[in-house]
């Protein structure tokens, strides 16, 4: 693994993006009887709306000003060298055209067909010369096979081959996993054998691959590096990768209503402070329903950017 995670090991600190079908709701939903339910990634669970609102509002879904380009562009004015964007959430959508299901940005939205916004992604990367990465839930709420345990072999298969898709079309240089905690509610299955044999079956495709530690039990067998959320681990262990991810608010899907973002001095003080412990920074934005990097966040992004090219870091 030396070898296969060096750049990843040099490059320090990335953006993560969370995107996905509950981005289009914003932050808010607002129930048959006028009340109003506030959350962002986990909306549909949290705020227990029916599948079939959630389809519904999903299909009016329009990300039409997703601009790769302008992402990749505000990634490097920050001095972030690697992208992470949720490929699928725990919600089950997915943000390519999956031949797997119809749950999905080509077929269950009001977006342009033609347009495919991980390839647009990916070309955008690679001509700027960053690396790019899928977040991939293992844990899903819409596929019917998930919640089963005598049906869980079937949606695996399927993960499997959504995963080959996303290695073979769009050559990732890395896969997030999340969502293992929980594989199959209430019993949990997924175990660090799973995570074992899908590791080995990614690395059959490529080599290279490198993979986060919640493709099994975050233990230290598990994946490539730890993943601490929302914090800078006090006492990390010398010789174990772990990348700290964090939001530039409170959410990590959009929400409208939060502005408290967090300032460009907290920004590199926690970038530094990762740093120094021997940690990767993974700092994530939440684009709008149109696609929209929120401006507080470029901004933001822009100042840390700054200070880090005034200081040699950039
Ligand atoms: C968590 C998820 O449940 C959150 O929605 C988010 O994706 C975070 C990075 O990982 O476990």
């Amino acid at each position: 693994t030396a070898d296969r995670t060096s750049w990843w090991r040099q490059d320090r600190f990335g953006m993560f993006i969370h995107f996905g079908a509950y981005s289009n709701l914003e932050g808010e939903y607002t129930r048959p009887d006028g009340t109003v339910c506030r959350d962002a990634e986990w909306i549909k669970r949290e705020c227990k709306i029916p599948n079939d609102a959630y389809e519904k509002q999903a299909a009016t879904f329009n990300p039409a000003d997703f601009d790769a380009k302008a992402i990749v562009r505000a990634a490097k004015d920050a001095g972030q060298r690697y992208i992470v964007i949720t490929s699928k959430h725990h919600d089950g959508y997915a943000m390519w055209p999956t031949k797997q299901n119809s749950w999905n940005l080509r077929d269950h939205s009001a977006f342009d067909p033609h347009r495919d916004i991980l390839a647009e992604l990916k070309r955008a990367a690679d001509a700027a010369g960053i690396k790019l990465g899928f977040y991939y839930s293992i844990w899903d709420w819409h596929d019917p096979d998930f919640a089963d345990p005598a049906t869980f072999p079937r949606y695996k298969k399927r993960m499997y081959a959504q995963l080959k898709e996303l290695v073979d079309n769009y050559d990732p240089a890395l896969l997030w996993f999340d969502g293992e905690w929980d594989a199959v509610d209430p019993v949990n299955t997924w175990s660090r054998k799973d995570g074992a044999e899908l590791q080995t079956y990614l690395h059959g495709l490529n080599p290279e691959l490198i993979v986060n530690n919640r493709v099994g039990k975050r233990g230290v067998v598990d994946g490539d590096f730890g993943t601490p959320e929302q914090e800078i681990p006090a006492a990390p262990v010398d010789g174990q990768l772990w990348e700290s991810c964090m939001t530039l608010n409170d959410h990590w899907g959009f929400a409208r209503y939060d502005t408290h973002w967090k300032s460009p001095a907290t920004i590199v003080r926690n970038l530094l402070d990762v740093a120094s412990r021997g940690g990767n920074y993974l700092l994530n934005v939440g684009p709008d329903k149109r696609g929209r990097v929120p401006q507080p966040s470029v901004d933001r992004l822009r100042e840390a950017g700054r200070w880090l090219r005034a200081h040699g870091q950039g």
